[in-house]
């Protein structure tokens, strides 16, 4: 691979993505984006039943969720199966498969007050491991007021922690996670990174890394593609109740590799 090419990621992006746990790819999906877009007002014409929508209590705009759709809207699974999107998650994984996990889409229409709280991703799903990426596609220009912000070094604190539903309820009714600490009082000790961004540009994040994000004061939309893949080390992981998103019939036990057919390997070095 050229370390030149911007569909790929270079030997500096995956040193930076290993150290923080957290990388931006400029331009990296730019082919794509046209496509992903067709395939969020598809899939907002025709939720999943795994759709859910915050609608704030203050009146403002919503915010759209949905996951695990690749398989039946035809742009995602375009994106899945033939973007270079496999071929750079095992590069930063530094993993000799990329196997897909799912998707989510996270739209956050202009004046929508819902903050997604600080959390790491790894605690809500059914998998553990070192080596994973979530890739955080914006179809919109995203000023840095607006964008995800990461904690660079946080998939190294050896934490997990208690995932909790918008509503302030725990995930879980039970589970052995620590209390998210108070990131924002925090904040001046951490590496907190966020960047303003173009449509092709992505964040590359490992589910272990805290992350976040505003609301959306600005005047347009902020529609986000998420492709969130594991590597050679993925397997699963029995929770303590219902994950999210749910995977209910995969018949693993804990600790087995995550291999079913509803995860494929997309890329194999
Ligand atoms: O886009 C957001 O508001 C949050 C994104 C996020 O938490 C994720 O992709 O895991």
């Amino acid at each position: 691979m050229s370390g030149s090419d911007r569909s790929l990621a270079t030997e500096e992006d995956v040193a930076s993505y290993q150290r923080d746990g957290v990388v931006i790819l400029r331009q990296v999906f730019s082919p794509w984006i046209d496509t992903l877009r067709a395939g969020i007002d598809a899939l907002m014409a025709d939720p999943s039943p795994l759709e859910r929508t915050v609608r704030p209590a203050d009146g403002s705009a919503p915010f759209f969720q949905d996951l695990c759709n690749w398989q039946r809207i035809s742009q995602f699974e375009a994106f899945v199966l033939e973007s270079t999107a496999a071929e750079v998650a095992a590069r930063l994984m530094r993993s000799k498969t990329a196997r897909f996990f799912h998707d989510h889409v996270l739209v956050k229409q202009p004046g929508t007050s819902t903050v997604t709280p600080w959390h790491q991703d790894q605690p809500y799903y059914c998998v553990e491991g070192q080596q994973s990426v979530s890739f955080w596609i914006p179809l919109d220009p995203v000023s840095r007021d607006v964008v995800m912000e990461c904690i660079g070094g946080s998939h190294r604190w050896g934490k997990g922690f208690r995932p909790m539903r918008f509503d302030g309820t725990r995930l879980y009714a039970n589970d052995d996670f620590e209390t998210m600490p108070d990131i924002e009082a925090m904040r001046p000790t951490l590496d907190v990174v966020g960047w303003d961004m173009q449509p092709g540009d992505a964040i590359a994040f490992n589910f272990r890394t805290v992350h976040g994000a505003p609301g959306n004061q600005s005047p347009h939309a902020r529609r986000v593609f998420s492709a969130r893949w594991v590597g050679d080390d993925a397997a699963f992981a029995k929770r303590a109740g219902r994950t999210s998103p749910p995977f209910p019939d995969l018949g693993l036990q804990d600790g087995d590799p995550l291999d079913a057919p509803i995860f494929p390997v997309v890329y194999r070095s």
